[in-house]
């Protein structure tokens, strides 16, 4: 019999983790029904196998390769009938399980479908290498409808189409991992909406911002070759028409440190390479360019070029787009200019000049260079990159600094100079798009921001973009969920509460007044004593009984987030959190010759939340009004979640098959700990079980009412809304009628815009016709 090829002595793999079965929606009676059912192998991965034999306790399974293994029955999870495979919405599974959504979405992502439905929610599986998915073609059939499998181009028509006909803004919200394809995704989202809204050419301009934000804000690291450091909001405007009428970018905390340091392995921003490998003869001479190898700021990691990645060659692309976007030559020149004098900041180097170790810099090619780029006095520099003036009561004392303290001032210098140059092309690239400045239209914004990070160090970028992420999913979470159910429930509707994962706690965490994680960095902030070990300390002390969080050794502490534990490590995050301007740097800037220094000058000062260290800096302590950088993220953040708050938002979830950022590698437990981090499997259990479509009793009678073929048409909305319903044979399961609105059932709706299109063109047909009957 079959069950002596069973293995002798094999014992019954053990029943997972009680989480882990969180989705089996197995039970003993539908086990009994089922052939064929996903095992768990000790590695953790999920096999296909048949059933041969079953009992309350035991089963007796086949596997692929032939092996038949005893399992406990009770952790067989149901899996589909192969006429289920590759779905391309997991609402279609009939049974709806982990392993079966992550053998889906393995199927898919084998066949290049990395697009798949999540109910309302769209999943890509980063491909890794081109998929013959995209272009006009693809565009085309998209618009008219003729392809209908999940896209993002399905998703960019669908904000659009609800733009017009809701007259609601819309945005489209992009998350996962780092890596995942935030980043190509918003980008191919633009595409089509360009596409679709273009004719001004304003939409050429719209798609050039992206490889100039790419040039400036992103880097290789460890996790991504084109990581975004920074993050990412594009509203693009249309007219009644539904045309382009122009865009705007907002832009958050762009990753500063990144410029005078980055991890072994990881590079800065590629537009230092790229200006290097790029620049022609003439403008190396200019600039006195040498090769990236020769520059301190990039010889740091070790790192100088990307697999597949021409740093040459992008530079022409990157130039060309800012003359696309009206960046005049004579500027995109300043441009490089205060790129090569960042380079030639970083080789300046100190010398010892008395013997209370007070340095000032060696008057060498870089620092003169540095000067000639600016456009300033060489005497000046070397005085600001030695000295500081300090306001001490009403006396203003200078200050020598020591190498340390010199290092940190020139770190300092390049570092504004590099953000307020990234802050200036936003500028101008939105001076470029803002052509249609009567704003009477409607708009789309898509959201791309960092990714979540974990890395071996985790640093106060990290704290930050992590915190972004945790926001974001609460935004998903407070949509998709608990929206929702409140919905129902306000709307007098029959509902089952479906739990879901909320990361308040972890909000709580960082949010809370006073004692929460921004709260108590800020405090130690205004320390003038605190250092990174008193903040740990503190945090230790005051939130060692928070659930989210722990202590750990010396200056780290560990937070758990939605999508997992990251440990910090509090070294340098005072520093980076005040992030003091050298008064004597912007003194210095303003005295240049150049117009992006003094320019950079001027919004240094008009930032006048941020503490300044010189004659304005406060004995005792800073400026309590000026806001630290956390702080000042945490306001952006805020007012992020509110202008999305008022839009319809399609949510796109970017998943990362695999750490090798390679094509074909489908890692199950990495996908599946993304799947369940951020809500994937809740969101189509939700979906399935509820009405996701809903509209009012008003909406419903105006928008379908003339279909009727009864003139009802005097009657209040709700009879008006029973009478289509009945009409159009609805079955009562499929809708529910609350107190203001009707609910629906997934694709119930679509039916009925059917019917309402057809029999709109024919109306249209019809009068254009007549018209030309007429003529
Ligand atoms: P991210 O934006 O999510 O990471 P990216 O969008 O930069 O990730 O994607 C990383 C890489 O994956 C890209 O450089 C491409 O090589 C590849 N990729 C992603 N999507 C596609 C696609 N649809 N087709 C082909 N290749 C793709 V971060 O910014 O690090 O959070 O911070
Ligand atoms: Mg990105």
């Amino acid at each position: 019999s079959l069950t002596d090829d069973v293995e002798p002595g094999a014992a019954p793999i053990p029943l997972p983790q009680s989480d882990e079965r969180r989705w089996s929606d197995t039970s003993a009676y539908t086990r009994k029904k089922i052939l064929q059912s996903w095992v768990q192998l000790p590695n953790g991965n999920w096999e296909l196998g048949k059933i041969l034999s079953t009992s309350e306790e035991e089963s007796v399974v086949s596997l692929p390769e032939g092996k038949v293994i005893k399992v406990i029955s009770e952790t067989l999870v149901p899996a589909n009938p192969d006429i289920l495979d590759g779905v391309d919405d997991l609402m279609q599974l009939s049974y709806l399980n982990e392993p079966s959504v992550l053998y889906n979405l393995n199927y898919r992502y084998n066949h290049d479908m990395i697009y798949t439905k999540a109910g309302p929610v769209l999943v890509a599986v980063n491909p890794f290498k081109e998929v013959p998915l995209y272009g006009n073609r693809f565009i085309e059939a998209y618009r008219k409808k003729t392809n209908e499998s999940p896209h993002v181009y399905a998703i960019a028509d669908t904000a659009i189409r609800e733009m017009i006909r809701d007259e609601v803004n819309q945005s489209i919200i992009i998350s996962g991992e780092s890596g995942a394809g935030k980043t190509e995704t918003a980008k191919i989202a633009m595409q089509y909406l360009a596409a679709l809204g273009g004719g001004s050419g304003i939409e050429y301009e719209i798609l050039k911002t992206n490889p100039i934000l790419e040039a400036f804000g992103n880097a290789k690291t460890l996790r991504n070759d084109n990581s975004s450091r920074f993050g990412k909001l594009i509203e693009i405007h249309f007219s009644e028409t539904g045309k382009i009428s122009g865009a705007q970018v907002q832009t958050f905390l762009l990753e500063k440190s990144r410029v005078v340091q980055c991890a072994e392995g990881e590079r800065s921003y590629h537009i230092f390479y790229q200006l290097c490998a790029g620049a022609s003869p003439a403008l190396r001479e200019k600039l006195n360019l040498t090769s990236a190898q020769d520059y301190k700021y990039l010889g740091q990691s070790n790192c100088y070029s990307i697999n597949g990645v021409d740093d040459a060659e992008r530079f022409h692309s990157v130039k060309e787009a800012l003359d696309i976007v009206h960046v005049s030559k004579e500027d995109q020149e300043s441009v490089f200019a205060m790129l090569a004098a960042v380079l030639w900041l970083g080789n300046v180097s100190f010398t010892v000049i008395d013997n209370e170790n007070h340095v000032e810099p060696v008057a060498d090619e870089s620092l003169s260079t540095v000067a000639k780029l600016i456009g300033c006095n060489i005497n000046e520099l070397k005085l600001s990159l030695s000295k500081r003036n300090m306001r001490v009561g009403k006396d203003t004392i200078v200050q020598k600094l020591t190498l340390p303290q010199a290092i940190d001032a020139r770190d300092a210098l390049a570092k504004s100079v590099y953000s307020c140059l990234f802050d200036w092309l936003v500028e101008q690239i939105n001076k470029s798009l803002a052509v249609g400045k009567r704003r009477t239209g409607r708009s789309i914004s898509i959201l791309d921001i960092y990714g979540f990070e974990s890395f071996d160090k985790n640093s106060f970028e990290q704290f930050c973009i992590n915190y972004a992420n945790e926001r974001l999913q609460q935004h998903f979470n407070r949509h998709l969920f608990k929206l929702e159910q409140e919905e129902y429930i306000q709307d007098g509707i029959d509902w089952t509460r479906v739990d879901f994962e909320d990361n308040q706690d972890c909000l709580s965490l960082f949010e809370k007044k006073p004692l929460g994680l921004l709260s108590l960095l800020d405090e130690e902030s205004t320390f003038p004593n605190g250092t990174d070990l008193t903040l740990a300390n503190k945090l230790k002390q005051h939130l060692h009984s928070n659930s989210c969080f722990r202590g750990d050794r010396e200056k780290l502490f560990t937070v758990v987030h939605y999508a997992g534990e990251v440990t910090y490590d509090t070294t340098g995050f005072l520093e980076k959190n005040r992030d003091l301007l050298h008064l004597d740097s912007i003194q210095l800037l303003s005295s240049c010759s150049c117009h992006l220094p003094q320019s950079f000058a001027s919004s240094m000062l008009i930032q006048s939340e941020k503490p300044v260290v010189g004659p304005l800096y406060k004995a005792g302590g800073a400026d309590s009004q000026r806001l630290s950088v956390a702080t000042k993220f945490k306001g952006q953040l805020f007012q992020l979640m509110q202008r999305l708050g008022n839009t319809t938002p399609h949510f796109i979830r970017c998943i990362k098959p695999n750490n090798v950022q390679s094509p074909g590698v489908y890692e199950q437990g990495l996908v599946l700990q993304q799947l369940r981090c951020c809500g994937v499997l809740e969101v189509v259990r939700i979906s399935r079980s509820g009405f996701p479509t809903r509209m009012s009793h008003q909406k419903f009678a105006r928008r379908y009412g003339f279909l009727l073929v009864e003139n009802i048409a005097d009657k209040d909305p709700l009879s008006v809304s029973v009478a289509i319903l009945h009409q159009f044979n609805i079955l009562p399961e499929m809708y529910q009628v609350g107190y203001t609105k009707l609910f629906f059932r997934t694709g119930q709706i679509g039916v009925l815009e059917d019917t309402r299109n057809r029999t709109l063109h024919g109306i249209l047909r019809v009068q254009s016709s007549f018209r030309g009957y007429q003529a």
